[in-house]
């Protein structure tokens, strides 16, 4: 038996979205997201399901906080519905908005639980979809005087802010391949709405700079590690693109101040229409972070081919056994490079924001969840983030994904990912056995070699 022990100031957490949550889509002066807009229009969501009540999380906070709380969660990542600050977008803003995420900091705050704030997590104003989304040069500034009002409204309680979360997702899947809100499917556009989002980040955290804000703040990546899937060496650079895309077109602008050349090339040969590239932008999107985000599920295995333009890749058959409830291959090792390829190729201070996965999980006659496969997939990316820590990958805090079950966009309701359960008809909650594993392992910060 072994131990993993991490240090003390690690901190350990979990993380949520509003619209996978809250609810109450239309309450209190809400306005609509394009995730509304979206959801209601049918065949879009598994099951015509809707965000319209999720977890409830809305009228059900101070119980989901105390729950929180009783698993030992220090850190609870949460995010901002914009249209719930800005109904429009822009103009007036909703002042029972802005309490609601008062009183739900407030409770995290009595309860020992430090608040990490999402600026962006994917509920655009459906109003500003109207006048053209982030394919539009002035949301980035809509979102800056947005993001504004939150640092002011929250001031001194909150120590980590993240401006965008997973860019890459809202550009590509909501704008090219369009199986996710907005529902686009124009590459050239999703390189726009990227440039956009990266520009609407750095707008943000120069007024956090300029506001004088305490804290800290960064942006959140998703990292598929990308492996060629076989030797040759049409594959090895197969890879190198589809990291590429994925990787280095969200992260070297912001902390290289530039795009990768190597893609920007390619693009121009497949005949992409690339984003307006205006005086200043680069500034603007490489200002200064003080960390990085790292959410972690799955790699890819990468080869040449036609089913993916404009990189010309093919994904290959992963060489693993197992696969979670998405479909997605489970592949701790892969977290372990991405860990150190950051602190390689970036040398930022990381947290991981996200890591879990979704499994089949049912409540026994008992009333409870035994999510064993939920449990060992968090013990195996456990260990490989002890283990990057101590190869040296400097990383300072874990949020599994997620708290609760909750609605997994295009999926619906049906893929849990939550340490507890969801029953959606009664809203009860039950802590799942990951949970309590997982509240161990808090506890004792990883040194109980029963948890291993
Ligand atoms: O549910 C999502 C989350 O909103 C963003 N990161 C990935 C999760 C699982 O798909």
């Amino acid at each position: 038996m072994r131990r993993y022990p991490f240090k003390e100031d690690f901190l350990w957490g979990a993380s949520a979205a509003a619209f996978q949550i809250e609810g109450a889509w239309d309450e209190d002066g809400k306005g609509e997201s394009i995730w509304d807009r979206y959801c209601h229009n049918p065949g879009n969501v598994a099951n015509g399901d809707t965000g319209d009540v999720a977890c409830d999380h809305y009228h059900r906070y101070r119980e989901d906080i105390a729950l929180m709380k009783e698993l030992g969660i220090q850190v609870q990542r949460l995010s901002i519905s914009w249209p719930r600050i800005f109904p429009r977008g822009t103009g007036k803003i909703n002042q029972k908005g802005l309490a609601f995420y008062r009183d739900v900091i407030d409770c995290m705050l009595e309860n020992g639980i430090q608040p990490f704030v999402v600026l962006y997590h994917w509920d655009l104003p459906q109003k500003l979809q109207d006048a053209g989304g982030w394919a539009n040069r002035e949301t980035a500034s809509w979102f800056a005087d947005y993001a504004q009002v939150m640092f002011e409204a929250l001031r001194g309680k909150v120590r980590f802010w993240a401006t965008i979360l997973e860019p890459q997702v809202i550009a590509y899947n909501g704008n090219w391949m369009g199986n996710m809100a907005p529902g686009i499917k124009d590459f050239s556009t999703a390189l726009q709405v990227a440039h956009n989002l990266l520009r609407g980040h750095g707008l943000a955290v120069k007024r956090f700079r300029e506001m004088g804000m305490t804290g800290e703040i960064g942006i959140i990546n998703y990292f598929p590690t990308a492996y060629p899937a076989t030797e040759a060496e049409e594959d090895r650079k197969a890879a190198v693109r589809h990291d590429g895309a994925w990787t280095r077109w969200f992260l070297d602008p912001v902390v290289k101040g530039r795009y990768p050349e190597d893609m920007w090339r390619w693009y121009q040969e497949q005949g992409v229409v690339l984003p307006e590239l205006c005086p200043g932008d680069r500034e603007v999107i490489s200002q200064k972070i003080d960390f990085l985000g790292v959410n972690y599920y799955y790699s890819d295995f990468v080869k040449a081919g036609t089913d993916i333009w404009p990189t010309m890749v093919s994904l290959a058959k992963p060489p693993v056994e197992q696969f979670t409830q998405m479909g997605w291959p489970v592949y701790p090792e892969g977290f372990y490079d991405a860990l150190m390829r950051v602190q390689r190729d970036y040398g930022i201070k990381m947290i991981v924001t996200e890591n879990g996965g979704a499994f089949h999980d049912v409540v026994n006659w008992k009333g409870e969840v035994n999510d064993d496969a939920r449990v060992n997939y968090l013990h195996d990316h456990l260990i490989q983030l002890h283990r990057a820590i101590q190869d040296g990958a400097d990383v300072r805090g874990y949020l599994v994904w997620s708290i609760m079950d909750n609605f997994e966009w295009a999926f619906g309701y049906e893929k849990r990912f939550g340490i507890v359960y969801i029953d959606y008809p009664t809203q009860k909650r039950i802590v799942k056995e990951s949970g309590r594993w997982y509240g161990k392992v808090i506890r004792s910060r990883g040194t109980k070699e029963e948890l291993w």
